[in-house]
């Protein structure tokens, strides 16, 4: 099932001719009507008719975070504040956040483009949707809520929070789609749990998560717990929010939507292209965007393509699970950890619940990392020598994967702090 047919499954060359005119377009607007790229292009002495084919795409400059932060609000609009009909903005752990307009034709892309991966994770007009993300300024709750509307289906725009108030709903209304990020909905699984409700007596069949990383372990304790699929989808404010890519019922990778964004992969460290099937930093040309365009927009978000075909029929390249950021890997005495990595490692261990937090610090002049993890009640109750070989196992699975020591300590059930949108895994106190 697709939703726009004719985009989600044109053959390759077409497409590829289709991004050509799109990217010529965008770029001519970009140099036209944005002060900083047309600085930007003068100074590497581009000009809008050098891109003839997609590989030009290289010769232009990248945008970055900052430079949404140096333009803040609305110097990087291209068209008048009087075309834009909606903003949303980006909350940044440092510094002001980074703002994004949209006109009434990219709400209307935005709301296909969303229309779309809900439709890749299978659902309809007959489903009833919980969107559990936060509506307002974060692009999750508004994002989710169009496209639902669009394809048809009933939507609950119930907002992220109130646990207990998400479950009486889910039940009351017989919500068939949950929509929130993938550590809310665990927290939803275990209230459920703890209630004593039997997710068979829901009416719950599948979840659309995004917003964060989660790995394979977190899928599969997800789809246990609820009883339904589970499907990732990826977006970011800047680009237009949820709706860039998403994966369809295959479950082998997102499918990025590619008649209106360029994808590339570069080596985050010398911003060099790296050849189909690397890994490397995702890096996006918004093709479509009127409000705002971006040229080259470094996501920091560290993943891999693929470009065969999926056996859903659609063309499109698909992106894997984002493994985490050029600016969240972790250096622990020169050793690069994701905490995707340590994820993993938690999810293959017996005894053990989908709750951690990995602190960093700085002890004697070297760092070290400690990794807590919340234990099931029987573990915690158990004998010492039980939560020790437990330990160890851990330790020896991150030591052979990471080549470093970690120090691992269990915690009491429900003792790590719990989220209701995204999750924050790592605390690093080291004053660097
Ligand atoms: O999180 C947009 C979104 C909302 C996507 C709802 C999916 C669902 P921002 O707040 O701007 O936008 O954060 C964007 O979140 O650069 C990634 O680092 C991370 N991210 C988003 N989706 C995923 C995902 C929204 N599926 C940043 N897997 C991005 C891993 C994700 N990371």
């Amino acid at each position: 099932m697709y939703w726009e047919e004719k985009y989600e499954t044109m053959p390759r060359e077409e497409l590829e001719q289709l991004q050509l005119e799109r990217l010529q377009g965008v770029v001519n607007r970009a140099y036209r009507n944005v002060k900083f790229y047309n600085e930007k292009f003068k100074e590497v002495g581009i000009t809008p008719e050098d891109i003839k084919s997609l590989d030009d795409v290289r010769k232009l400059p990248f945008t970055t975070k900052d430079d949404l932060r140096d333009n803040y609000p609305y110097g990087m609009f291209a068209v008048p504040l009087r075309d834009i009909v909606r903003i949303h903005s980006s909350s940044g752990t440092t510094g002001k956040p980074t703002v994004v307009g949209y006109t009434r034709n990219d709400l209307d892309i935005w709301s296909n483009l969303v229309a779309r991966i809900m439709v890749a994770g299978g659902v309809t007009k007959d489903d009833i949707i919980q969107i559990s993300f936060g509506y307002g300024l974060f692009t999750g709750g508004f994002g989710l809520h169009y496209g639902a509307e669009k394809i048809g289906a009933t939507v609950i725009p119930i907002s992220s929070g109130n646990t207990d108030r998400q479950i009486m709903i889910m039940k009351d209304y017989h919500t068939t789609v949950l929509v929130c990020t993938p550590s809310y909905a665990l927290v939803v699984a275990d209230r459920i749990e703890e209630l004593d409700i039997d997710p068979r007596s829901l009416s719950l069949r599948t979840g659309l998560f995004g917003a964060e990383p989660w790995s394979e372990g977190m899928r599969e304790e997800i789809e246990n717990k609820l009883k339904i699929k589970a499907y990732d989808n990826y977006g970011l404010s800047e680009i237009i929010g949820p709706g860039v890519a998403g994966e369809c019922e295959e479950k082998n990778g997102m499918h990025i939507a590619e008649d209106h964004f360029f994808v590339e992969i570069i080596d985050p460290e010398t911003g060099e292209p790296l050849p189909p099937g690397s890994e490397g930093e995702l890096v996006i040309t918004t093709l479509t965007k009127e409000a705002l365009p971006l040229i080259r927009y470094r996501t920091r978000d560290i993943t891999r393509l693929h470009y065969e075909l999926c056996g859903c029929g659609r063309t499109s390249v698909r992106m894997e699970k984002v493994k985490g950021r050029s600016d969240d890997m972790l250096i622990i005495r020169g050793v690069n950890v994701f905490p995707s990595q340590i994820e993993e490692v938690l999810f293959s261990i017996e005894g053990t619940e989908p709750h951690y937090q990995i602190i960093v610090d700085r002890k004697n002049r070297l760092d070290t990392l400690t990794v807590l993890v919340e234990v099931s009640p029987e573990i915690f109750s158990d004998e010492m020598k039980k939560q020790r070989q437990i330990i160890e196992e851990i330790e020896e699975k991150l030591f052979s994967i990471l080549g470093l020591r970690v120090e691992v300590k269990l915690v009491e059930p429900r003792t790590i702090q719990r989220f209701e949108g995204k999750a924050v895994r790592v605390i690093d106190n080291r004053k660097l």
